[in-house]
């Protein structure tokens, strides 16, 4: 498998400034090297530029009244994202993003779709990303970034570009804990397929990621696969964003990691998101990050 890393130093889509240092800290815990271990074959395509936060005014008000923090910046920044992400596929190589705030996915997804071709999506996260400008409590687009793909929401008057991106039938979220008022409604209201915590707890993580990755792969052509690092319950990664108490543990990560592995010939694209290394604990979220995504790639221990 040939893979290439792009990183997003991206923060214009959360409030806890630090994840635009996200792919440093990436690729300081070994990520290129546990990659080539296995015998995949990584090169670099380096990261993308991203507005710095201050010398941009956010300008968060949209025509109906919903509130969107730097859209405008976002959406040029996923522009560049959905080029690089498509011309890596279109070399035959494996985009592996590095982010960043997860708002980076709405580029990805749409770069990894192609104009023809369906693509399913598995979303791990605490979070449902599934807000609206009209239903965000704090105007932070990382928090719509997956009802962003689906086409959800007004982003200054209009969808956002190359959106719907994907059938909601063929998204499956793994993980909530922690959803708005209005995005529980709307994620309610769609046929994407949501597994909370209590889903893992009663019926197991492997039982339930497996069903996951056949909703992304039921009559798709790939899948693409999006890692929050605040889906690790905080003990194990604590150096996010939002972290939110009551996550899967080490062992269940890589396990559901091992699953997409099975997958690989499916797998389009894959990213790790929300990795703040101001918060971490000597990089060890970071490291963790290489680690899950060594096993997503097909690390075997024996
Ligand atoms: N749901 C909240 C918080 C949040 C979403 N995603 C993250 N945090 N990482 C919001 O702002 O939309
Ligand atoms: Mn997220
Ligand atoms: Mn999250």
């Amino acid at each position: 498998m040939d893979i290439r890393i792009l990183g997003v130093p991206m923060d214009l889509g959360a409030d806890r400034r630090g994840v635009d240092m996200g792919p440093s800290a990436i690729r300081y815990g070994d990520l290129a090297t546990q990659l080539e271990e296995f015998g995949a074959a990584c090169t670099d395509g380096g990261d993308l530029a991203v507005p710095r936060p201050e010398e941009r005014d956010p300008d968060s008000s949209q025509p109906d009244g919903g509130r969107a923090k730097f859209h405008r910046e976002t959406k040029e920044v996923c522009e560049d994202i959905t080029t690089a992400v498509r011309s890596t596929v279109a070399d035959g190589e494996t985009p592996l993003v590095l982010g960043g705030d997860h708002s980076i996915a709405i580029g990805t997804v749409a770069g990894a779709a192609g104009p023809d071709e369906s693509l399913g999506v598995v979303w791990f996260d605490a979070h449902g990303d599934f807000n609206t400008p009209r239903t965000t409590p704090s105007g932070n687009i990382h928090g719509m970034a997956l009802a962003a793909i689906l086409g959800k929401g007004s982003f200054g008057g209009e969808a956002w570009a190359h959106t719907p991106a994907v059938s909601e039938s063929n998204v499956a979220l793994v993980g909530l804990r922690d959803l708005d008022d209005g995005e529980q409604r709307l994620v309610r209201e769609s046929d994407v397929t949501a597994y909370t915590m209590s889903d893992i707890d009663a019926r197991g993580l492997p039982a339930v990621v497996s069903e996951a990755l056949d909703i992304a792969t039921d009559g798709t052509d790939a899948i693409h696969v999006s890692l929050d690092l605040d889906w690790l319950d905080p003990s194990e990664a604590p150096g996010v964003g939002t972290p939110v108490r009551g996550g899967v543990s080490y062992r269940e990560a890589h396990s559901a990691m091992e699953a997409v592995a099975r997958y690989r010939d499916q797998l389009r694209s894959f990213e790790l998101v929300e990795v703040n290394p101001i918060l971490d604990d000597h990089n060890r979220t970071a490291e963790l990050a290489c680690e899950l995504a060594a096993s997503a790639f097909g690390k075997r221990v024996l």
